[in-house]
């Protein structure tokens, strides 16, 4: 397989999250590619390139981003660092937020302020953005073109091995630690290759809120994900098993939301739940939002997966026959992600 890793990850390095009212270090940080890239080495399951750079990558955002939001991501730490010359030393992390227009704030007039744009465009306050975050995002969207590309071109497998994650950020909004949404990014590039019809299998430990919104009213595009009961698991406001699709998309939308402390056994079944729909979908690809965060040891989710169980999430994959771009979403482990990632990339075959 081929494995796009972004070279320019690690100029995002957040420093702290807000956490229930506190500052708290960052769980997604820079160690946690470096980790998959080490494992990568002693059990080389498959080819470690660079995206090309002549390709559109922008092209290719905004096939599923809102222009107004990418012109924000672009310019927002110097927009960031003009409101204060002080703040070149901190992270920007949004403090006010219209919230949504059914409570009567209006976000039709965009503020001139940056702090408030920053809250317009973001949804939670645990996503540090800094100076090199455009570029890292922009590198991470570079790998998931690549993989499609990859995909369309005859590879069965492929894998954008990025940080910052993607699966959080909406059409025109970041949080999650997410910017850019790297699996919509490849779900779109495969369609505008030509597939008709393309599923995406998110089994990331949070909710996809980002893609599912993304897809929702399209037919085109069928969405799953596995994930914490949003009653109780971050991103909390989306991923309910009621919610199905809208208009042409009503059906093509499938929330599989299982309660904290669920192993392997019943996340399993889970799996074979969604990994049904994708079939009975008749796909001619699929696009894996692939979180680690499953794992027992996560220090900020909850499911009970062990390292083993994730050759048997390959070898499941594998068995859905359909050419695959998977992208590096979640898993704060840091230290035993590389062995878990291994591990599933192992389990798919080749
Ligand atoms: C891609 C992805 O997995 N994003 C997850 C975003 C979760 N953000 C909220 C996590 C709350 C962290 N809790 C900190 C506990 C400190 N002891
Ligand atoms: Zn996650």
């Amino acid at each position: 397989m081929k494995i796009f890793h972004n070279t320019h990850h690690a100029q995002h390095a957040g420093r702290q999250e807000m956490f229930r009212g506190r500052l708290v270090d960052c769980h997604e940080v820079p160690d946690r590619l470096r980790y998959v890239l080490d494992e990568l080495q002693r059990r080389p399951v498959g080819q470690l390139l660079t995206p090309d750079a002549a390709a559109d990558v922008d092209a290719a955002t905004a096939r599923v981003h809102a222009p107004d939001y990418l012109a924000f991501l672009a310019r927002a730490w110097d927009d960031w660092v003009a409101l204060d010359p002080a703040n070149a030393a901190v992270d920007a992390l949004p403090s006010v937020w219209p919230l949504a227009s059914k409570h009567g704030f209006r976000t039709d007039v965009p503020p001139l302020n940056f702090a408030a744009r920053l809250g317009q465009f973001a949804f939670d306050s645990g996503t540090p953005l800094m100076a090199g975050s455009w570029a890292a995002a922009r590198g991470g969207a570079a790998c998931a073109l690549a993989a499609a590309q990859a995909v369309l071109g005859g590879e069965r497998f492929a894998m954008a091995l990025t940080r910052p994650p993607g699966h959080h950020a909406g059409p025109n909004y970041m949080g999650g630690y997410c910017f850019i949404n790297n699996a919509a990014v490849a779900a779109q590039a495969l369609r505008d290759g030509g597939l008709q019809r393309v599923a995406v299998l998110d089994v990331d430990y949070h909710h996809g809120n980002g893609t599912q919104t993304i897809f929702y009213e399209r037919n085109d595009v069928f969405t799953a994900s596995i994930q914490g009961d949003p009653r109780t698991e971050y991103p909390f406001f989306l991923g309910h098993a009621d919610e199905r699709g809208a208009e042409a998309g009503e059906g093509f939308n499938l929330n599989l939301p299982l309660p904290r402390g669920t192993g392997f056994e019943v996340w399993w079944a889970a799996l074979q739940t969604a990994m049904q729909a994708v079939s009975d979908f008749a796909p001619q690809a699929l696009v894996v939002p692939l979180g680690l965060d499953t794992f027992e040891g996560d220090p900020i989710s909850g499911f009970k997966l062990r390292s083993a169980d994730y050759l048997q999430v390959g070898r499941a994959i594998a068995q859905l026959g359909l050419p695959t771009v998977l992208t590096l979403e979640g898993g704060y482990a840091a230290a035993d992600l590389g062995v878990n990632t291994v591990n599933v990339l192992e389990g798919l075959g080749r």
